[in-house]
C-alpha cells in the first residue's frame, strides 16, 4: 500500500518538477546518467556537465530550502492512504504529507548532485601533484641514504667477489701484468739455471759426440724440446722488453734475427728430404757423379759444355697407372720478361749477336707455349718402357743442354727409383764458371738452400782456380755452417799418366781443400766415369789399373764418397741440425737471458717482498689493500652517481610530466571506481515511510537525509582510500622498486644487493595520509552535510577552506561564472574571514584575489 502511494507521489513529483524547470530534474527515475568519466584525460565535458547540473541542484535546493519557504512547485493532488490506521480523515492529512514528500524528494535530488560534486571535485583537486612528488623525492633521498649508510656492508658483501676475480666490469690488468712479469721471470731464471746452463752445453755437446746411429729417435727428441725450449725463453725475453720498454729496436731485431734461426733451424729438421747440390766448375764432372750414383747414364754429361738448366732428381712418386718421370716447369711471362731484357751479353759476344740471340730465345719461348706452365713425361705404355724411356732421355738432354732454354725453364725435375740413399734429391746445376751469369747466381742460390753441398774439383788442374776460391769464400761468408755440410770431391785424377803425378796432383788438391775449410773425413777422390764404362772395354781396364797402382786414395774413393753422403743425410745431417741449435741457445740465449733478469731487479718490475711470498699470496694482498679504492671508484661511486641523477631526472627535469601523471591517474582511477556510488538513488520519501509510517510523514526529512549522507560520506571515504591504494601501489613500483634496479643494475656482481627498507604498507599509509587530509573535508563540505543544516555545513565549508585552501580556491575558480552555492558559500566566507583575522587568513584572501 506505501509503496503504491509512494511511487505515485514520486511520479507526480516528477511530473510537475518537470513542467516547471525542465532543465532540473529532480526525479531519480528522469534524472540524466552521470557523466561517464574518461580514461585517459580529464574530460571538458565532464566539467561542463558537472558545472550545470551542480548550478542547477544549488539554485533549486537554495530556493527550497532557504529562500523560499513554501514549495516552488504548483499544488500537487495526492490520494488518502489506503488502509491507514491514522484517526485523523485523509484530507486532513492531505496537505502535510504532500509538503513533507516535497521536502523528502528535493533532498534526495539534492544528495544526487551532491554526491556528483563531491566526486568531481575529489577526482580533480584531492591530489595535490606537488605534495606527492614532495613525497616521493622525501622516498628517494630516503633510499638514497639508506644505500649511502650501507656503503660499508655492500663492500663486505662483494670483497668476496672482488678475490676471486668474478666482478665481471672491473679490470684486473695490475695483478695480471705482475703474475705474466713474475712469470717470466721464473722462467728465465730456470732456464739460466737448467738448459742455459754450461753443464746443460757439456751434456748435450757429450751426447753428440757420442752419438751412435741408434741413437737417432733421442737425438730428435732433443732437437724438438730444445726447440720448444728455446721459442718460451725468447718470448719471455720479447715479453720482458716490452714492460721495460728500454728495447731500443737493436734489441728486437737481434731477438727476432734468433727467433728467425729457430724456425729455419726446425724447418731444416722436420724436412721429409734432404737436397743435395752438386757444385763446381765447369766439366768437372759433375753430371758424370751423378750419373755414377745413379748406376746409369741419364744425365747428358759431356766434354764441352753441357748443362745449361737447374736439373733436380727426386724419388719415384707413383701416380695412379702412370709412372710419372720428368716434369719441366717453365718461368712465368713475368719471370720470362724480366730475364730477356736483362740478358747479359756473352764475353766474346757483339750488340748485334745479343739481339739475334734474344730473337731466337723468344722464338724458342714462342714454340713452346701449349706446354706451359709444365710439360710432364711418361711412361704411357709400359710395354714399350725401354723405347719410350730413351725418347724422354732425349727430350730431357735438348732442354738440359740446350742453351737457349736457360731462360725459359725453370728447373726440370726427374723422378727415379734409382737414387742410392733414403730421403734425398740431387741437384745438378752448371758450373759456376760459366759466362752465363744465370748459371752462377743458381749455383750460388742452390747452396744456401741445400742441406749439403758436393764441391767437385779436377784434380787434374794444378790448384783451385780463382772462381772456385771466390765461391768457397762466398759461402763461408754467408753460411757459417756451411761447411759442416759441405764434401769435397777431386775427380779426373784417372786421368794422370804416372803415380807420382797422381800422388802430388791428390796431395796439392787435398791440402787445398783443407784450407778452404773442408773436413778431412769429408774429402773424397773418386773416379765416377768408371761406373759408367763397359768393364770389357778399353778404357774401364786402363782406369781399373791405375786404380789400383796408383793408392789406396783412388781405389775405393767413389764407393766411400757415396756411403758417406748417404750416413751424413741420414745421421750427420740431424746432428748438425742438434749443433747448431746448440750452438744457437749458448751463444744466442745465455747473455740476453742473464741481462733482462738484472733488468727486471734493475727496473724493479717486481715488488721486493715478492720474494717472501708466493704470486697468489701477493697478488691476494694487493687485492685487499686496493679493494678499498676500487669499490669507491667502480662500484659505489658510479652506482651513487646514478641513482643521485635519475632522482634529480624524477623531481626535476621530469617534474611536470609527474604532476601530470599523478592527477590523470587519479581522476581516472577515481572516476572509475565511483561509477556504481554515483548511479544509487536515496528515496528518501520511501525511508521515511519505512520508519516512521505514512501517518508521521509530515515529520522533518532533515534527519533521515542526514543519516543517509552520513553513509555516502563513509562510502565515498572508502573509494578515496582504493584509489590512494591504487596510486601508492604505482609510486611503490615506479620509485622505489625502479631505484633499486637502478642500483642492483649498476652493480649487477650480487643482484639483490640493495633492499630498502622502505615498505609498501609504509607508502600507502604515507600516501592515504595526504590524499585524505584534503578529500576528508572535501566529502564534508560538499556532501556530508544538506543545506538544511547550514551552520554544520558552513563550519565543514570553514574547514575545507582551513585545511585545503587550494582546493577552495580551484572550486571557486572553476566555478567562477556560475551560481554554485557551494562555491558561492566558500567565496562568502572567505570574505567572512576579515572578522576573525588569524596568520593563515590573508594567505588564504591571497588565493582567491
Ligand atoms: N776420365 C774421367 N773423365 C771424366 C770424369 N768425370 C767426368 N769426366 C768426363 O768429363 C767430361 C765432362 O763431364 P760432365 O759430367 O759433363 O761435367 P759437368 O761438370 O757436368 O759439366 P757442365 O755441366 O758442362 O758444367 C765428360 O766427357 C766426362 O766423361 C772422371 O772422373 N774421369
Ligand atoms: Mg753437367
Amino acid at each position: 500500500m506505501f509503496r503504491n502511494k509512494h511511487q505515485r507521489g514520486g511520479e507526480a513529483a516528477a511530473s510537475n518538477q518537470n513542467g516547471v524547470n525542465s532543465s532540473s530534474p529532480t526525479s531519480t527515475a528522469t534524472r540524466p546518467p552521470p557523466p561517464v568519466p574518461s580514461q585517459t584525460r580529464i574530460s571538458e565535458d565532464l566539467f561542463a556537465a558537472f558545472d550545470s547540473s551542480i548550478e542547477d541542484s544549488f539554485s533549486s535546493s537554495s530556493t527550497t530550502t532557504n529562500t523560499n519557504p513554501s514549495p516552488p512547485n504548483p499544488p500537487r493532488s495526492y490520494p488518502p492512504p489506503a488502509g491507514s490506521d491514522s484517526t485523523l480523515s485523509s484530507s486532513a492529512l492531505q496537505a502535510p504529507y504532500e509538503r513533507a514528500a516535497d521536502s523528502a524528494n528535493t533532498a534526495a535530488d539534492q544528495i544526487i548532485d551532491d554526491k556528483k560534486e563531491a566526486v568531481f571535485i575529489i577526482g580533480n583537486y584531492a591530489v595535490e601533484p606537488l605534495e606527492m612528488l614532495h613525497l616521493v623525492d622525501r622516498w628517494i633521498q630516503q633510499l638514497l641514504s639508506e644505500f649511502r649508510q650501507q656503503r660499508d656492508i655492500f663492500k663486505h658483501r662483494l670483497s668476496d667477489k672482488w678475490q676471486n676475480e668474478e666482478l665481471s666490469n672491473i679490470q684486473y690488468d695490475n695483478n695480471d701484468r705482475i703474475r705474466k712479469i713474475y712469470l717470466a721471470f721464473k722462467q728465465l731464471q730456470t732456464a739460466r739455471d737448467t738448459i742455459l746452463s754450461r753443464e746443460a752445453f757439456d751434456d748435450l755437446n757429450n751426447f753428440l759426440r757420442n752419438a751412435e746411429e741408434l741413437s737417432m729417435e733421442e737425438m730428435k727428441e732433443k732437437f724438438n724440446s730444445l726447440v720448444s725450449e728455446y721459442g718460451k725463453i725468447l718470448r719471455c725475453l720479447d715479453f720482458i722488453d716490452r714492460e721495460v720498454r728500454a728495447g731500443p729496436t737493436r734489441s728486437d731485431n737481434y731477438l727476432s734475427e734468433i727467433d728467425r734461426n729457430l724456425s729455419k733451424l726446425k724447418k731444416l729438421n722436420s724436412k721429409m728430404s734432404s737436397t743435395i747440390c752438386i757444385i763446381g766448375l765447369e766439366k768437372a764432372g759433375k753430371s758424370t757423379f751423378i750419373n755414377a750414383l745413379l748406376g746409369y747414364e741419364l744425365l747428358p754429361a759431356a766434354s764441352e759444355r753441357c748443362t745449361q738448366v737447374r736439373t733436380v732428381l727426386k724419388p719415384l712418386v707413383e701416380d695412379g697407372e702412370k709412372r710419372l718421370y720428368a716434369k719441366v716447369q717453365f718461368y712465368d711471362e713475368q719471370e720470362f720478361r724480366t730475364f730477356h731484357e736483362q740478358m747479359p751479353k756473352k764475353t766474346d759476344e757483339n750488340e748485334e749477336q745479343l739481339q739475334t740471340r734474344k730473337r731466337q730465345v723468344a722464338e724458342a719461348r714462342e714454340n713452346l707455349r701449349e706446354k706451359f706452365p709444365e710439360e710432364q713425361f711418361f711412361i704411357q705404355n709400359p710395354a714399350n718402357y725401354d723405347r719410350e724411356r730413351m725418347a724422354i732421355h732425349q727430350e730431357l738432354h735438348r732442354y738440359i743442354t740446350g742453351e737457349l732454354y736457360v731462360n725459359i725453364i725453370k728447373e726440370i725435375a726427374i723422378y727415379t727409383d734409382r737414387l742410392p740413399g733414403k730421403n734425398y734429391e740431387l741437384l745438378d746445376v752448371p758450373g759456376f764458371d760459366s759466362p752465363i751469369k744465370e748459371h752462377r747466381d743458381a749455383g750460388l742460390e742452390a747452396i744456401k738452400n741445400a742441406d749439403a753441398f758436393l764441391f767437385l774439383t779436377n784434380g787434374q788442374q794444378p790448384s783451385l782456380t780463382q772462381p772456385q776460391i771466390q765461391l768457397l769464400n762466398e759461402i763461408r761468408q754467408n753460411h757459417f755452417e756451411a761447411m759442416e755440410r759441405a764434401f769435397g770431391i777431386i775427380t779426373k785424377l784417372d786421368l794422370c799418366q804416372t803415380s807420382d803425378t797422381f800422388k802430388e796432383h791428390y796431395r796439392n788438391s787435398h791440402r787445398e781443400l783443407i784450407e778452404k775449410g773442408f773436413k778431412p773425413e769429408h774429402i773424397f777422390c773418386t773416379c765416377s766415369r768408371l761406373q759408367l764404362l763397359d768393364p770389357n772395354c778399353e778404357e774401364y781396364r786402363v782406369i781399373e789399373y791405375k786404380m789400383k797402382n796408383f793408392g789406396e786414395g783412388l781405389n775405393d774413393g767413389f764407393k766411400r764418397s757415396k756411403d758417406a753422403l748417404n750416413r751424413f743425410i741420414e745421421f750427420e745431417l740431424p746432428k748438425t741440425h742438434l749443433k747448431q741449435l746448440i750452438d744457437l741457445g749458448r751463444m744466442h740465449l745465455t747473455r740476453p737471458v742473464a741481462e733482462r733478469l738484472e733488468k727486471i731487479k734493475e727496473k724493479q718490475l717486481l715488488p721486493v717482498n715478492l720474494a717472501d711470498m708466493s704470486i697468489d699470496d701477493y697478488i691476494k694482498q694487493q687485492k685487499t689493500e686496493s679493494w678499498d679504492g676500487v669499490y669507491e671508484k667502480n662500484i659505489f661511486n658510479p652506482a651513487f652517481a646514478q641513482a643521485n641523477s635519475w632522482h634529480t631526472k624524477v623531481v626535476t627535469k621530469e617534474r611536470a610530466k609527474f604532476a601530470n601523471t599523478v592527477k590523470q591517474k587519479f581522476h581516472d582511477s577515481f572516476i572509475d571506481r565511483t561509477q556504481s556510488f554515483l548511479q544509487t538513488t536515496h528515496p528518501i520519501e520511501d525511508i521515511m515511510c519505512e520508519q516512521f509510517e505514512y501517518s508521521k510523514l509530515q515529520l522533518n526529512v532533515h534527519p533521515t537525509d542526514n543519516t543517509e549522507r552520513g553513509k555516502l560520506s563513509v562510502e565515498l571515504e572508502k573509494i578515496v582510500d582504493d584509489t590512494s591504494n591504487y596510486l601508492a601501489d604505482y609510486f611503490y613500483r615506479e620509485y622505489i622498486c625502479g631505484f633499486e634496479v637502478i642500483i642492483n643494475n649498476v652493480c649487477p656482481f650480487l643482484k639483490d644487493l640493495f633492499r630498502t627498507q622502505l615498505t609498501l604498507d609504509k607508502c600507502l599509509n604515507e600516501t592515504h595520509a595526504l590524499i585524505l587530509r584534503v578529500a576528508r573535508p572535501m566529502i564534508m563540505a560538499a556532501l556530508r552535510y544538506s543545506y538544511l543544516d547550514l551552520p554544520v555545513k558552513r563550519n565543514a565549508i570553514q574547514d575545507l577552506i582551513y585545511i585545503s585552501p587550494t582546493a577552495a580556491a580551484n572550486i571557486v575558480r572553476h566555478k567562477k561564472d556560475s551560481k554554485s552555492s557551494l562555491a558561492v558559500e566558500i567565496e562568502k566566507q572567505v570574505k567572512d574571514l576579515n572578522s576573525r583575522p588569524d596568520s593563515s587568513t590573508p594567505v588564504i584572501q591571497k588565493l582567491f584575489d
